[in-house]
């Protein structure tokens, strides 16, 4: 199914009916008294999170939701029926974003997490109601309360412990695919993959994360080269950034330092907080790199790179230095667990995207 990302929807939730005038009238009851009911309530507008869905396409279709409104009372003491409320199906990781205002109105990170959008109106009273020792005919009723409505963006952001950032060809599929189940189409050709990829790293039997690839950056991805950088935000929500490099052009003498330096040029225009992640540097491909000489061209890479975080030295297409790497990753994240507000069970309900 096709990867969308985000969506621009509308939620009118139903009104509540009307309460009812009305007065008993039967054969032998010659002044029967008020009988008008109540109103029944509109219908309400639900999110609910569902860790089989991963795309937003169907709302790109059906954009307008509309619950019922509620039924009117009707005489004889009958009462209006309510609406049904309507539950709109979103993955795991949707943002939903008032438009008028900008305000966040949910972030749906575990499954079955069930927000209300949009409040059905209150059905209004009958004048069976309104009935006193003063006032033994009344005529009063009230109307149903109108629905909510509103006007909200969906934005999916994948959720995931570590991201994979790189130019396109680095290798990242390849690695996703040589450390977890995930199986994203590799190539050798630029712009392979062309939406985020999810992949759950068992490091043991106990511990794992979950590791997300995305399409390749380029230079110049700010003003929309190559596939642009949208798909960065699928970086924002994790904790680790992992900057692929292919070292086989360093044989050709191109220049990886520029290059390397152009990519983080685009993160930091993208967004000032995902350039502050901590990111490392995962040096792939070498075994295309004479192995005598490997460690010592890598090392004088990332010198001149000016470089003081991590790095390693891996093949993914070979495996070499992949375990090594992953089980750095899982130290990391277990010694740097995230702030409170984050959900324990968002991990796990990520296993289900993949
Ligand atoms: N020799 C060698 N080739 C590799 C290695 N890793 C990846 N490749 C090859 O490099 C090419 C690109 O690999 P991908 O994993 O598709 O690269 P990507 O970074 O996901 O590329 P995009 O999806 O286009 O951004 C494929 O032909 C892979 O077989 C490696 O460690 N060694
Ligand atoms: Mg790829």
């Amino acid at each position: 199914m096709k990867f969308i990302d985000e969506a621009v929807i509308q939620v009118h939730a139903g009104k509540g009916g009307d309460g009812a005038a009305s007065f008993r009238r039967e054969k032998y009851i010659p002044k029967g008294g008020p009988d008008g009911g109540d109103g029944g309530r509109g219908g309400s507008i639900f999110a609910v999170a569902d860790r089989n869905i991963n795309t937003l396409i169907d709302y790109r279709y059906a954009r307008i939701h509309k619950a019922k409104n509620g039924q009117n009372g009707q005489g004889s003491d009958r009462y209006g029926k309510s609406a049904e409320d309507i539950m709109l199906r979103l993955p795991v990781g949707t943002v939903i974003k008032d438009i008028n205002t900008g305000e966040i109105i949910a972030d749906l990170v575990h499954d079955q997490q069930k927000i209300l959008l949009a409040k059905g109106g209150v059905g209004g009273i009958g004048n069976l109601h309104f009935k006193s020792s003063t006032n033994r005919a009344p005529r009063q009723f009230t109307h149903g309360e109108p629905g909510q409505e509103f006007e909200l963006k969906l934005e999916l952001k994948v959720l995931a412990d570590v991201g994979l950032l790189g130019m396109p060809n680095a290798g990242k599929s390849t690695l996703i695919r040589a450390v977890s189940a995930a199986r994203p189409k590799v190539a050798d050709y630029p712009f392979t993959t062309l939406q985020p990829n999810l992949g759950v790293v068992r490091v043991d039997h106990n511990r794992s994360f979950v590791m997300a690839d995305i399409p390749g950056l380029i230079e110049g991805a700010a003003e929309g080269i190559g596939l642009g950088h949208r798909f960065l935000k699928h970086l924002t929500r994790t904790r680790l950034l992992l900057h692929v490099i292919d070292m086989t052009p360093l044989n050709a003498e191109t220049d990886l330092v520029h290059e390397a330096q152009a990519l983080v040029k685009e993160l930091q225009k993208y967004d000032a907080s995902l350039y502050q992640k901590p990111r490392w540097l995962v040096l792939n491909k070498t075994d295309m790199m004479p192995e005598e000489k490997r460690d010592e061209l890598c090392r004088q890479f990332v010198d001149n790179l000016e470089w003081e975080e991590k790095y390693f030295i891996i093949s993914a297409l070979t495996g070499d230095g992949c375990k090594h790497l992953t089980y750095a990753i899982m130290e990391y994240l277990e010694q740097n667990l995230p702030p409170q507000s984050d959900d324990p069970n968002a991990e796990s309900e990520l296993l289900n995207q993949c």
